[in-house]
């Protein structure tokens, strides 16, 4: 691997990705518990796409031959959730991971490592998409403020996602 630094950034990029995972696994349950299938659902096909950004982090860290070290992934924890306080949640999670990717891209630059540079262009768009399909499901929550016909018409309609062809290079 090019730079020691940037090779830790990942292992720790890693470890978020998985712990992002995690989170969503615990959101599909709580979706679950609020008795939401559809939400169930998208929930966990978030669960599957952070797997496939752990992996893609993963698989470049070997093929620059460089050393993983995986670490204990975080406990999740979620209180009392809404339907809405989960999408809130999911939103500013996103976020985070956006900085992460965003610093870990500075660091690339910082470290002349072009290789990763260019690598993290995939993930740079990727949270873009990750922001934008959640804050889409967060405006239709508060378009319908709680009533339990709109939220049984989101529930379908994210009953409908499936997994996209992106994530699954
Ligand atoms: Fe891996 O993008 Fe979400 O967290």
């Amino acid at each position: 691997m090019h730079s020691t630094k940037v090779q830790n950034a990942i292992n720790k990029q890693i470890n978020q990705e998985l712990y992002s995972a995690y989170l969503y696994l615990a959101m599909a349950a709580e979706s679950d518990r609020l008795g939401l299938p559809g939400f169930v659902n998208w929930f966990k096909l978030q669960y599957a796409e952070e797997l496939a950004h752990a992996d893609r982090f993963f698989t470049y860290l070997l093929e620059r031959d460089g050393s993983v070290e995986l670490e204990a992934i975080a406990r999740p924890e979620l209180k009392s959730e809404t339907a809405l306080t989960l999408f809130e949640r999911a939103l500013a999670h996103e976020q985070h991971i956006t900085k992460l990717i965003f610093d870990l891209k500075d660091l690339a630059r910082a470290e002349s490592d072009h290789a990763t540079d260019v690598f993290l262009e995939w993930f740079v768009s990727e949270q873009v998409e990750e922001e934008a399909s959640t804050r889409a499901v967060i405006d239709q929550l508060r378009m319908v403020d709680g009533n339990p016909n709109g939220l049984f018409l989101i529930d379908r309609e994210l009953a409908s996602r499936q997994v996209e062809s992106s994530n699954e290079a």
